[in-house]
């Protein structure tokens, strides 16, 4: 049997944070569509995610909360699973910070980093924003403020183990030269460029002595691991890097996508290589950056009093509805609005009315008019040739866009196609040849052709909506539904009955 092409995508390993929101869920819901559009087109994927557990923010919230760290990330950690289950991420392993394994491996990257020269120890004294986890230099500061965040940073003077980024510069350049899609979109890329890598790259301050919830430097144990270089860490430990059971490593690594919010594109693309690099070992393939989903052009946060969690939408409009919401919405790379006006919009316009109604419109008259078997009875006509090339193209469109990552556009090809197929309703009016005996042969292939459209859009749609595809499918009676099943027309079992429709999406009431 021929083997399996892999494909390794990674999504951030969260802060845990008791209030995750519906932005926090855009990377994941993003990393999950990939990983299962990749299985679907069948590759060997791995896709993980998880919680990045250690450093100062995370240990004064513990001390706020009266609990040990460990207590308060545990706690946290379950509500993210659970979010996660809610929303039906399928990744293939959830990686915490604090899993024994994770530790050891950081400790191991550290010593060999420190044995090979490309660490040494010196004196940091600078300004370091606690919530981000961040350093900066006066120069870096916006308005005297975290570039980032905008909050106050703080002096600070501390004996410090450095990495050495300026070592590796001219390197970095040059991958980013000979690898022109690493990063993308490309305006990311410049501005790594321009704002980072120009300037010159200043060595990192990778260890910190005035708190202690983090990995101990195995050699030096005043001192802990800085959380970044702790938490990148992670995509290669979660594989067994360094263990003696490294298989997953050897399978999987270089990852094929590192998916991450705009914001921490500088680790992923800076520091992550140069410590590859360092390391020797070989590079990831890509690195997306994506935009954020905001508010009345704001980040989302508790403290502005604009989150909810995501599990009440959920509740309220089904977890598909999410999903699609947040895959569809927001070209990927840019920021999109979240409203709930909007995910209201796309429930009904997309679907409720287009892809809800399609479905239940056309198992009611098969049901109505031929007791639900669905024959093609091969009558043709130009509208019908019209509607299968658009079909028998969709696996190729849709492929090109999940290519660029274009997963919006992806979404709104298959869209046309469904739209399409109420046009075609609308045109051949079946309910008019239903009164014709003479025409129940054209009226059967018509049921037929909007079946098998439906089941070509579906197998596509499992990787983005899986919930309402497992019921399509269910409704339609098939199991053909696999990717190569819908490279031509006529997949769909000639004879077969359909089950009884139910409603897939309510039309919902604006608030
Ligand atoms: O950055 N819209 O964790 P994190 C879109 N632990 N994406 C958003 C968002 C929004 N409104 N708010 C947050 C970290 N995100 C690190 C990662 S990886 C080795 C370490 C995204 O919990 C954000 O951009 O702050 C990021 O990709 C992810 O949520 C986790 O953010």
């Amino acid at each position: 049997m021929k083997e399996k092409k892999k494909f390794y995508v990674t999504t951030p390993i969260y802060y845990p944070s008791a209030n995750f929101h519906i932005g926090h869920c855009y990377t994941t819901i993003i990393g999950d569509a990939i990983a299962r559009y990749k299985r679907l087109c069948g590759y060997d994927v791995f896709y993980l995610t998880g919680t990045d557990e250690h450093g100062q923010k995370i240990q004064k919230k513990a001390e706020e909360a009266g609990v040990s760290p460990q207590e308060y990330v545990d706690k946290i950690v379950a509500n993210a699973k659970d979010l996660w289950k809610t929303l039906n991420i399928s990744y293939d392993k959830f990686i915490r910070t604090t899993d024994s394994e994770h530790v050891l491996c950081v400790q191991k990257i550290f010593k060999k980093l420190y044995d090979n020269g490309d660490i040494y120890k010196g004196v940091y004294k600078g300004l370091y924003c606690t919530p981000c986890e961040s350093f900066w230099t006066e120069t870096q500061l916006v308005d005297g403020k975290c570039p980032d965040c905008g909050r106050e940073v703080s002096e600070v003077s501390e004996e410090a183990y450095f990495f050495k980024l300026s070592k590796y510069q001219d390197r970095l350049m040059k991958y980013y030269e000979d690898n022109p899609t690493f990063i993308e979109p490309q305006s990311r890329k410049n501005e790594m460029i321009n704002n980072f890598i120009k300037p010159g790259l200043e060595d990192l301050c990778v260890s910190r002595t005035s708190f202690n919830w983090g990995i101990p430097v195995s050699f030096d144990d005043k001192h802990v691991v800085y959380v970044w270089l702790d938490a990148l860490s992670n995509y290669i430990s979660a594989l067994g890097y360094l263990t003696e059971n490294d298989d997953l490593f050897k399978k999987y690594w270089p990852c094929d996508l590192h998916i991450v919010g705009k914001e921490i594109v500088r680790f992923h693309t800076i520091v992550w290589p140069i410590m590859l690099m360092a390391l020797d070992l070989p590079l990831p393939k890509k690195v997306f950056g994506h935009g954020w989903l905001v508010i009345n052009g704001g980040k989302i946060s508790k403290s502005i009093g604009n989150y909810k969690d995501p599990r009440n939408y959920v509740d309220t409009y089904g977890v598909d509805a999410v999903r699609y919401f947040v895959l569809r919405e927001v070209p990927f790379g840019s920021d999109g609005s979240f409203s709930e006006d909007a995910l209201i919009n796309r429930t009904n316009g997309d679907l409720a009315n287009i892809l809800g109604n399609l479905v239940n419109r056309t198992i009611g008259m098969a049901n109505k008019y031929f007791d639900g078997i669905i024959e093609d009875k091969k009558t043709s006509e130009d509208l019908d040739n019209k509607l299968k090339v658009e079909a028998i193209e969709l696996k190729d469109k849709v492929d090109k866009y999940m290519e660029k990552l274009e997963i919006s556009k992806a979404l709104e090809v298959i869209f046309d196609l469904l739209r399409s197929c109420n046009k075609y309703i609308d045109d051949t009016m079946p309910w008019i040849l239903a009164k014709d005996e003479n025409k129940k042969d054209r009226l059967s292939t018509v049921l037929y052709n909007l079946m098998e459209c439906i089941r070509i859009a579906t197998v596509l749609l499992q990787a983005f909506i899986p919930d309402t595809a497992s019921k399509i499918f269910y409704q339609i009676n098939t199991n053909i539904i696999s990717y190569d099943s819908i490279s031509s027309f006529g997949g769909y079992e000639s004879g077969n009955k359909v089950n009884k429709s139910e409603v897939l999406f309510q039309r919902v009431e604006y608030k």
